[in-house]
């Protein structure tokens, strides 16, 4: 039998982690015939509800569950590592700056990146869900510069889910005709789903949806306000599909991309469409199952280009005031 993959979470005993490990320990990121090890890194207070999620998980007997090492100690937790998932994080709430966030986040993701630096296997990936998730992975990448710069990965695919689900809905198709669907930017309002470059069943999104207000207006916004809208209803923040989304992005991180398509990633910007060189921009992404590569060629109109500019400015900001707090 194959040699077992060993996954770190942060956060573990958080609302997203109680959907990803059992999703995780299920076989979702790698297959039906692949062992994991899991990692659970949590802070002290919590690792009591985290022995009662470790409870659950050996309750479920899974087969591909090799280990289980819940742990708040970040050499202990990130030891051999291949992937780290990094979930767990402050995010802002009501009242606070946006400068003790950050300073917040950066004790946590500085520690964490010399951490994986340190202890993590050669091949590790690292996949930051925790917001403000393209500079958490910032700052963490810029923390550990003996891990290439081509392993850092921040959460756009719920975003892309979600985008594909609303155009999926207006078509009146389901969500598996859509493709092409790229995110471009931050994990935040700013960010920009492509609808111009999107495919309903290999047609272009603006053929077969012809509401083209519909599209830069509403579409846009529903998927930028969906994480405010589902607090509303729910009054927590997504969770399942957010967890959901992680297994999707490490999926696709890890297969072959089908013919044509791409996937939502925000990976280190290597200047591809003028993007400011070293920031974590999400992007339209490809892969054979081992090597990414941003798509090029994607047609930017200059509606898209304003969106595009907007994202990149805040996230420019983001990045000047991390490197002010002495962060990166
Ligand atoms: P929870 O508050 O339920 O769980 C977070 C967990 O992280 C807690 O158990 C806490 O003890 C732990 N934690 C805090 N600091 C830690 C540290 N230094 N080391 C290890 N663990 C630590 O939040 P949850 O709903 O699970 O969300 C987690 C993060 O995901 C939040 O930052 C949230 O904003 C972010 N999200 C990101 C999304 C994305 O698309 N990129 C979407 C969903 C979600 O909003």
């Amino acid at each position: 039998s194959k040699a077992p993959i060993t996954v770190a979470v942060t956060g573990a005993a958080g609302q997203i982690g109680y959907s990803l490990l059992f999703r995780i320990a299920s076989g979702a990121l790698f297959g039906p015939d692949q062992p994991v090890n899991l990692r659970l890194i949590e802070i002290e207070p919590a690792l009591g509800a985290l022995s009662g999620v470790c409870m659950e998980l050996d309750d479920c007997a899974f087969p591909l569950l090799n280990s289980i090492t819940p742990t708040a100690d970040l050499d202990e937790g990130f030891k051999g590592v291949n992937w780290g998932i990094l979930v767990g994080s402050v995010p802002r709430k009501a009242g606070m700056e946006r400068k003790d966030l950050l300073k917040i986040n950066g004790g946590i993701f500085t520690n964490q990146g010399k951490a994986i630096e340190k202890n993590a296997a050669s091949d590790v990936r690292v996949l930051v869900v925790g917001n403000p998730c393209n500079t958490n992975c910032l700052i963490a990448m810029n923390n550990a510069k003996g891990v290439p710069s081509d392993r850092w990965f921040a959460m756009t695919r719920l975003d892309e889910n979600r985008a594909k689900s609303q155009l999926a809905a207006k078509a009146g198709v389901h969500n598996t005709s859509v493709s092409n669907l790229a995110i471009w930017g931050n994990h935040s309002a700013t960010q920009y789903p492509d609808f111009y470059n999107a495919k309903i069943d290999g047609k272009p999104v603006t053929d077969v949806i012809s509401d083209h207000d519909w599209l830069k207006g509403d579409f846009i916004s529903t998927v930028q306000q969906r994480g405010a809208a589902i607090i509303k209803a729910r009054g927590l923040s997504s969770a399942a599909s957010a967890a959901n989304a992680a297994c999707d992005t490490v999926y696709s991180l890890t297969h072959p991309t089908a013919e044509g398509d791409w996937t939502s990633v925000a990976v280190c910007s290597d200047g591809s469409y003028g993007i400011e060189k070293g920031l974590m921009f999400s992007f339209p992404v490809r892969t054979d199952g081992s090597k990414w590569e941003i798509v090029q060629g994607v047609p930017v109109n200059e509606f898209s280009q304003a969106k595009i500019k907007a994202t990149e400015d805040e996230l420019r900001e983001e990045r000047a005031a991390v490197t002010e707090l002495g962060l990166i």
